[in-house]
């Protein structure tokens, strides 16, 4: 198929971190600008240690880069940077994660970080034209404890953010230690959902659905494992936001060419492409589709389902999820 088609599909993505579009040219020019310095000697420096072993090897980098984020004004030009490329990738509509705890535990504001994203995306619908909906997202790598201040912390700001999500280290960290946390995130109004079946088997799936209460899964590759899942997925179009670029780098399938995201989709599960990490994992959204279409033989049909599912599977309300389908 026509690659240069799959630029011109409008788009929507629904699982990406914004700590994870910092490109090293932009964490060289925070760390000049905020004093700090920085243990590579430059940009191409950065981009030889992004090579990854699995989810911990890239999330002890990440968070280690994430440092240079310092004022709220760092935390825009890091979102308007990122709009940028959904301009050029035509994503019409993002629903961003970030960590609040990967800030706050190193003295940032959580004011300071919602500020500047939340300018930037303001920003983007007047000049770019792009919708946007904010995720604040827990480390389940930290404690419980830890997830309910950040959850309070947020209360005052909760008109600001659709939902709550959980992400990091993924295995020995199971959804079942966030239920209570999820609850009140929930009576609060906030939308649940959660990474699991990335490297966590699909126990975790079933836990983030049964415990969490989520309405979206992020990743879930690893369902294809258990077909009673499988189907009640598939009967229940519940999300996947799957990160074919990603799961490469981190090793979860060894090659494109080994992803299950298509047989997923064909079997009549509600996958989506997503960029995940886009400046640690060697692309964005067309580099994800793209990705597809070369390495895994994705049809032009097949890539309006995704781009449709991405509607589908996003927090618009009906009637402009209509209007992109
Ligand atoms: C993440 Cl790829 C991935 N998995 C889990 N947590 C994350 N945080 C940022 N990227
Ligand atoms: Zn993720």
């Amino acid at each position: 198929m026509d690659v240069k088609m799959n630029g011109n599909l409008p788009k929507a993505e629904l699982h990406l971190h914004i700590e994870g579009t910092l490109e090293p040219e932009l964490m060289f020019a925070l760390a000049e600008r905020n004093g700090i310095k920085l243990p590579y000697k430059d940009t191409e420096a950065i981009r030889a240690a992004y090579q990854f072993t699995n989810l911990q090897s890239f999330l002890d980098i990440y968070y280690a880069g994430a440092g240079v984020l310092q004022t709220s004004r760092d935390f825009y030009d890091l979102t308007w940077a990122y709009l940028e490329r959904c301009k050029a990738d035509n994503v019409v509509h993002t629903e961003i994660f970030f960590d609040p705890q990967t800030h706050t535990e190193r003295g940032i504001d959580f004011e300071t970080v919602l500020e500047g994203i939340d300018g930037a995306l303001s920003d983007a619908k007047e000049k770019l034209g792009i919708t946007s909906h904010i995720i604040m997202s827990f480390l389940r790598h930290l404690s419980e404890e830890s997830a309910m201040e950040t959850l309070e912390m947020a209360l005052p700001y909760k008109d600001r953010m659709i939902g709550v999500g959980l992400d990091s280290s993924e295995a020995g960290f199971p959804p079942e230690m966030f239920e209570r946390v999820f609850a009140k995130a929930r009576k609060a109004g906030f939308i649940p959902m959660a990474h699991a079946g990335e490297e966590g088997p699909p126990e975790y799936i079933h836990q983030a659905l049964e415990l969490l209460k989520v309405v979206r899964i992020d990743h879930g590759v690893r369902a294809i494992e258990d077909p009673k899942l499988m189907e009640r997925l598939i009967a229940e179009r519940m999300p996947l936001t799957v990160c074919p670029l990603s799961n490469v780098k981190l090793k979860v399938f060894e090659t494109l060419a080994d992803h299950n995201i298509l047989d997923m989709l064909d079997q009549g599960a509600c996958v989506t492409v997503n960029s995940d990490d886009p400046a640690y994992f060697g692309g964005y959204m067309n580099a994800n589709f793209e990705g597809l279409v070369n390495e895994l033989g994705m049809t032009e049909t097949q890539a309006r389902r995704l781009a449709a599912n991405s509607f589908e599977a996003s927090f618009l309300p009906e009637a402009e999820k209509k209007a992109w389908m």
